[in-house]
């Protein structure tokens, strides 16, 4: 009961401002607002090419104006390259400066305004700079950037002020619990909108980067499509509901580690060709389209397809002959595989001697004839038929090490997957749909079937377990290239059991039993139930 009397409500006790905001609450405020304002500004940027990143201005500008030693001393300190030292350097100096503003602007607002409107200045004069973007973008960004932080330190310090003085009831932050409650959650908000603001407004302005160098890439390919080579080949791409003989990129399978896809700016990327060889080297991606080029097709599958599965797709792909990078370095006799590796730490490993048995091998940077799209690997990457993607494909490649066999193990080989993966000899049945209900007569059944680098000889269907029949194969390509195979059946009413099976250039024919993907690849027919009308 006593209780009451003595602790007083902070309602009752209320007396605004009536004690400066703690040193603490402010110099958060200050460090969210400056996290806020840069927010913003990179948000900008990655909206509109307009706009310039004003981080990478001021500290590009700080580089460019002799402060070249900071610059040193960052990338040593954060251990990064390129411009990512400056940007941190920018970024830590303005949330310094933030924290610094906070606190001065516990009795005098006007600080913070003044601190912010300079970085605004500053900022926009920098900004000015950037040869891509125009002046009004610099500007508005930093116009609007500068507001939002003065807004954000403005609204802040107000939810902080203390307003109560009775003290044993203040939080570190020198507030009431309810008081703190507001301050917090603001706090929380702004720190909310500082991190995903910068976050999004860096990947919307590389994915623009990296569609901009597409673009570019795409005008110095060879002016000769080597799809439209194609056009002569003998297909049965009229076939409906059969997979096209060249799968169109937009409809190629894509299998990755990547939770988001990594978006690698050409300029500045390079690859690496290091481990056991003689000459280690780096070259820049101008340097790897100058070295000599090819196109072939291969059919790249993944380890996981289940019979009858669409883990698999046919492509052009350009690029420069394995052996010609390897050979670059000069691999030493007790190299016995090859690792590439990924921007993002991914890695694949498979023998040196496929490198080097004649078989298509390449690091690609292009796909039907396009730039590789971002999601299959763009820049570079390799392909190297009759392998599956695991052990080979590496996607967004930065480095192919040489090493010997023993001595490394990719991705996926500790999580169960076999070490070699050679592709196993499959076919699969497109049309008729399994499930489907078709009418009686003449009806077209296809597919496709595949065996890199061994070549498919034969496709044979049966129905209802009769007779194993022959099927018509479309033209063959190459030894890396499916084929699309055609049968036409008679069909009679009832339901029935369609099969298939192929036979490679070895002579090998796929097998009856069903094997799970895991750990070497599927094996087994693919088999479509169909129910056929009557008349
Ligand atoms: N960097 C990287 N490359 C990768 C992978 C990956 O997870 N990361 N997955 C591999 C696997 S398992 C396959 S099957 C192929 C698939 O290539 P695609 O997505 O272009 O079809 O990419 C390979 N390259
Ligand atoms: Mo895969």
């Amino acid at each position: 009961m006593t209780s009451t009397i003595e602790r007083p409500t902070g309602a009752e006790a209320a007396e605004p401002g009536a004690e400066p905001t703690s040193k603490l609450a402010a110099g958060l405020a200050g460090l969210l607002a400056s996290g806020v304002a840069l927010a913003v500004a990179e948000l900008l940027s990655g909206l509109t090419r307009d706009v310039p990143s004003l981080v990478i201005a001021v500290g590009t500008w700080i580089v460019d104006n002799g402060f070249q030693e900071l610059d040193n001393w960052a990338r040593e300190t954060f251990g990064t390259g390129q411009k990512s030292a400056l940007v941190t350097d920018t970024v830590v100096t303005t949330l310094v400066l933030g924290v610094v503003t906070g606190i001065a602007s516990r009795r005098r607002a006007a600080a913070g305004v003044v601190v912010f409107g300079g970085f605004a200045v500053v900022g926009s004069l920098a900004g000015m700079r950037d040869p891509q973007a125009t002046d009004a973008g610099a500007w508005i960004a930093g116009v609007l950037s500068g507001a939002a932080g003065i807004a954000t330190l403005l609204i802040l310090l107000r939810l902080a002020e203390r307003r109560s003085p009775a003290r044993n009831d203040l939080s570190p932050l020198g507030t009431t619990v309810s008081e703190r409650r507001w301050f917090l959650g603001a706090a929380g908000g702004a720190a909310f909108v500082a991190i995903f603001g910068s976050r999004l407004g860096k990947v919307l302005r590389s994915r623009r980067d990296v569609e901009e160098a597409r673009t570019t890439l795409a005008a110095t390919l060879p002016a000769e499509d080597p799809t439209v080579a194609l056009t002569s080949l003998q297909t049965f791409d009229e076939v409906p509901g059969l997979s096209p003989f060249i799968t169109p990129n937009d409809d190629f399978y894509r299998i990755d580690t990547a939770l988001s896809t990594p978006l690698v700016d050409p300029t500045g990327w390079t690859l690496r060709v290091r481990g056991l060889v003689d000459d280690p080297y780096e070259i820049t991606f101008d340097e790897l389209l100058d070295l000599p080029t090819f196109d072939a097709p291969v059919t790249l599958s993944c380890v996981s397809n289940e019979v009858g599965g669409n883990l698999v797709g046919n492509a052009i792909w350009t690029g420069v002959p394995l052996t010609e990078i390897l050979d670059r370095a000069g691999v030493a006799d007790d190299a016995t595989q090859i690792v590439g590796r990924s921007v993002d730490g991914w890695t694949a490993g498979f023998p040196t001697e496929v490198a080097y048995d004649g078989r298509t091998a390449m690091v690609a940077f292009a796909m039907n004839g396009e730039p590789l799209p971002v999601a299959h690997g763009f820049p570079a990457r390799l392909v190297v038929a009759g392998l599956y993607g695991y052990v080979s494909a590496t996607k967004w490649l930065k480095e192919i090490e040489l090493t010997r066999w023993e001595d490394f193990d990719g991705y996926w080989i500790p999580r169960g997957w076999a070490k070699e993966g050679p592709v196993k000899t499959q076919s699969r049945i497109d049309v008729p749909r399994g499930g489907a209900r078709v009418p009686p007569g003449p009806t077209a059944v296809a597919g496709i079937a595949w065996a890199p680098t061994r070549s498919i000889v034969g496709v044979e269907v049966r129905i209802d377990e009769g007779p194993w029949q022959p099927t018509d194969l479309s033209e063959e390509l190459a030894s890396t290239s499916w084929r699309q195979w055609l049968y036409t059946w008679d069909a009679t009413p009832g339901e029935h059991r369609i099969q298939v099976r192929a036979t490679d250039g070895t002579g090998f024919t796929q097998t009856e039993r069903r094997v799970s993907p895991r750990p070497d690849g599927a094996e087994g027919w693919d088999e479509h139930m169909v129910r056929v009308e009557e008349a």
